[in-house]
């Protein structure tokens, strides 16, 4: 069945031909209420929590040809990815974000792009979504609490627009900040953090095919709760790693403070590489459990090295000592 395209008048063939169609359960359900539309979402309420009305438009992609980009697990029930969330700027609870994001203001929106860069400036949202072809890819994301989902996403490889800033040979490090509006999330009027939430990236691991400028999951633009319209996704690093919604992204040449550095710097080390042999403080990293895989008999996961992206990312930490730049 094709994807209506509404985001993007020219681009490849839509995914459903090609994705593999076992791999998310919640994608027939999906497109028959793409079909119900208005009446739809309507009908959905947020008593019902209906994952669909969370998503906001669908989006055409490609395949990917990037090594590792496409896990055969089966992925998350979309209603457990829109609706178990960490997204602080609108509260703590995992319920947080699904309640309180559906009125966050994402058109217009751009990012601007500053620091060590020949190319600085500000990219509106829908120049940003053509700078490369939409792929679709299946990353597992683990979150340092333990747990972990198995997403679809939609992006391109951030390497892309971090070529087209022009970096200058002076940039190590790319920042991402995100926004932080009290009128608009609750969560920032609390302390909880130092707002705005930012996070960074050694240059190197910014540039690896599989970090991934998102804009999109299971065929449809980012819900709110997800860090609409745009956030990266980093496979291979603790959840916290992958920032939503951002509003700028800078090029510096020192590693920068995080939010969570901030806030715990015993807990939160800038590199949060996922490592079942580095335990967090509070949370052995040894285990996870799946979301969606509960119950009483439900098996906790063996937590992999570099979340199981070792053959593609390992390169990047070779001869580092990687308990003591968690
Ligand atoms: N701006 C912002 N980005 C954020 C967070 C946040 O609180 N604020 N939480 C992070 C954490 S801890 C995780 S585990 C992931 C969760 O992404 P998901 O809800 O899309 O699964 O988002 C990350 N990005
Ligand atoms: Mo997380």
């Amino acid at each position: 069945m094709p994807i209506r395209t509404r985001l993007i008048d020219s681009n490849p063939p839509p995914s459903s031909a090609i994705t593999p169609r076992a791999v998310y359960e919640d994608r027939r359900t999906l497109l028959k209420a793409l079909a119900l539309g208005a009446a739809g979402s309507a009908l959905a309420g947020w008593a019902a929590r209906d994952a669909r009305a969370a998503m906001t438009g669908p989006l055409a992609t490609t395949r990917s040809s990037v090594a590792g980009a496409v896990t055969m697990e089966k992925a998350t029930a979309l209603k457990d990815a829109t609706g178990y969330n960490n997204f602080y700027e609108f509260g703590t609870d995992k319920d947080d974000p699904a309640r309180y994001a559906g009125a966050l203001k994402i058109d217009p929106w751009s990012i601007e792009i500053e620091g060590l860069v020949n190319k600085p400036g500000r990219i509106a949202l829908d120049e940003l979504r053509k700078i490369s072809p939409l792929e679709e890819r299946i990353y597992r994301l683990r979150c340092v609490e333990g747990w972990s989902m198995v997403i679809p996403w939609i992006g391109y490889s951030l390497s892309a627009l971090i070529k087209r800033a022009e970096p200058q040979g002076s940039a190590k490090y790319v920042e991402f900040v995100t926004l932080a509006d009290p009128k608009q999330m609750p969560g920032v009027r609390s302390s909880v953090l130092d707002w705005p939430y930012t996070e960074g990236l050694r240059m190197d691991e910014a540039l690896h095919p599989l970090s991934l400028l998102a804009f999109g999951m299971y065929g449809e633009a980012l819900p709110r709760q997800n860090g609409a319209p745009v956030r990266v996704v980093v496979p291979w690093k603790y959840g916290f790693k992958s920032a939503k919604s951002i509003v700028k992204i800078r090029f510096v040449e020192k590693e920068p403070r995080t939010a969570w550095d901030k806030a715990a710097p015993n807990e939160y080390g800038f590199y949060s590489n996922v490592n079942p042999g580095v335990d967090h403080p509070r949370w052995s990293q040894a285990t996870e459990r799946r979301i969606g895989e509960d119950g009483l008999f439900a098996k906790r996961r063996k937590t992999q090295l570099f979340n199981g992206y070792e053959a593609e990312v390992g390169q990047l930490y070779a001869g580092m000592d990687l308990k003591r730049f968690f």
